[in-house]
């Protein structure tokens, strides 16, 4: 397998899966300014809508879908336990993925546009915060999304509120967030993937 991957992007989230799952697997950088791999190919070969994570499948097919990759990875390592495997549960956990996708990736995205106005980023930064209090009542008595479960949206949620410091969303109005982060932060897996993406 091999994971397309932009350093601290989303794709991040499918990089500490894989290994929090242990499997095996290459990575290969995409400039998405240029569209362009490490190796020089078109990067819209890969992905036609030239975004990551896209990961390759040994039998050269490609999944494209950060939340649809980190079910997958979840699910060639059941003895993992990155997302239950059935029953309500399961379901609860891809209900996360699609809260952090939508609710605050993609709501936050507009953000990263260095032409907004302080105008424009209010009412954005504004729904963010409402997830975010959302999700400190959570964390008052939970560890994790899932309750007592870690699992693979925990993995996104961590990325995605990673890029809160830098939109100007400081996060220490939610402690309860702060803290899952540092958990989360000291796990191996996420230090070894953010040493193989450069950024520590
Ligand atoms: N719907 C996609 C969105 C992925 C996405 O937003 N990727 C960003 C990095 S976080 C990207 O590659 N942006 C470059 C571009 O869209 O050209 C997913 O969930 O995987």
């Amino acid at each position: 397998m091999k994971l397309y991957y932009s350093p601290g992007a989303c794709s991040q989230a499918s990089h500490i899966a894989l290994r929090e799952a242990g499997l095996d697997f290459q990575l290969e950088k995409v400039d998405l300014r240029q569209k362009l791999t490490a190796s020089g190919e078109d990067y819209r070969n890969i992905n036609p809508l030239g975004y990551v994570p896209a990961l390759q499948l040994d039998n050269g097919d490609v999944l494209t879908e950060g939340p649809a990759i980190m079910q997958f990875i979840a699910d060639q390592a059941p003895a993992a336990r990155l997302l239950p495997a059935e029953g309500a549960a399961r379901y609860h956990g891809i209900g996360w993925l699609n809260f952090v996708a939508t609710e605050l990736h993609k709501t936050c995205s507009p953000l990263f546009a260095p032409t907004l106005t302080d105008e424009q980023r209010k009412p954005i930064i504004d729904r963010v915060a409402t997830r975010l209090d959302a999700l400190e009542k959570h964390f008052a008595t939970s560890s994790y999304l899932l309750g007592a479960q870690f699992s693979v949206a925990d993995i996104y949620l961590f990325v995605v509120t990673g890029w809160f410091g830098r939109l100007n969303i400081p996060l220490k109005k939610w402690p309860h967030i702060e803290r899952f982060r540092e958990v989360m932060a000291a796990r191996p897996a996420v230090q070894e993937a953010l040493e193989a993406e450069g950024l520590i």
